[in-house]
């Protein structure tokens, strides 16, 4: 019978609110081939990889640049979301991480990310949260981009539990078919209209007890 041994969270949107400067960042880098990127088209970029993100976002223009050019705009977005999180710090962590954090901790359950974004290790340092973490797996580490499960099943073999066992955190669908692909237990962070793939719906980490996650295996 599976139990909670694992949980692994996803960064961009589950941790930290850093979506805001991913958006703004190809928002404004959309804008110098004259597409609009809106809100909505912007949902279906969470949980994707930066260059097929640009990807996207130049087949809305019907745009296509070669492999220099797509190198150099993933570049130019990137440094323009590395100056929008300069300046993060812990305070722009989600409602209740830290408790939760703490409450797996304490328990002996262990933690791992699953992120798509290269910057992830750099987002968890500023944001001073690297410590809980027994296994890092983000964009630097796959080949597969999400809906695959390759970045969740690569920190489940890294934690030593079997994905029956584990429970995932996603604010992405791409990140919430990648878990149940992987055969983890996902748990959508977020609008459950969007994400009414997951096992489990939550809209933030506040309230959220031990007792709760357990009762997720029954
Ligand atoms: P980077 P996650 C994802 O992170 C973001 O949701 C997505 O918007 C971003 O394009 C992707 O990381 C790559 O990020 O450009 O920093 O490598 O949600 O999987 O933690
Ligand atoms: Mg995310």
């Amino acid at each position: 019978m599976s139990k909670l041994e694992a949980c692994i969270f996803d960064l961009d949107g589950v941790l930290v609110d850093t979506a805001k400067y991913h958006y703004t960042a190809w928002h404004d880098l959309a804008q110098e081939f004259d597409i609009e990127l809106t809100t909505e088209e912007n949902e279906k970029l969470k949980g994707v990889s930066r260059r097929d993100s640009l990807i996207h976002i130049l087949n809305l223009g019907g745009k296509v640049l070669t492999e220099d050019e797509i190198n150099h705009w993933c570049e130019v977005k990137n440094t323009h979301y590395l100056e929008l999180i300069a300046g993060m710090d812990a305070d722009e962590l989600l409602p209740d991480v830290i408790r939760i954090l703490d409450l797996l901790k304490d328990n002996a359950i262990k933690i791992g990310l699953g992120s798509a974004s290269k910057n992830a290790p750099f987002i968890l340092e500023k944001t001073n949260i690297a410590h809980y973490f027994q296994s890092v797996v983000c964009g630097l580490d796959v080949i597969n981009s999400k809906p695959h499960p390759e970045v969740f099943l690569k920190g489940a073999e890294q934690l030593d539990v079997d994905p029956s066992n584990c429970i995932v955190f996603e604010d992405s669908i791409k990140g919430i078919i990648a878990a149940n692909t992987g055969g983890f237990i996902s748990v959508g962070v977020g609008d459950p209209e969007e994400l009414n793939q997951a096992a489990h719906n939550i809209k933030d980490f506040t309230g959220l007890t031990l007792k709760s996650l357990q009762s997720l295996f029954s």
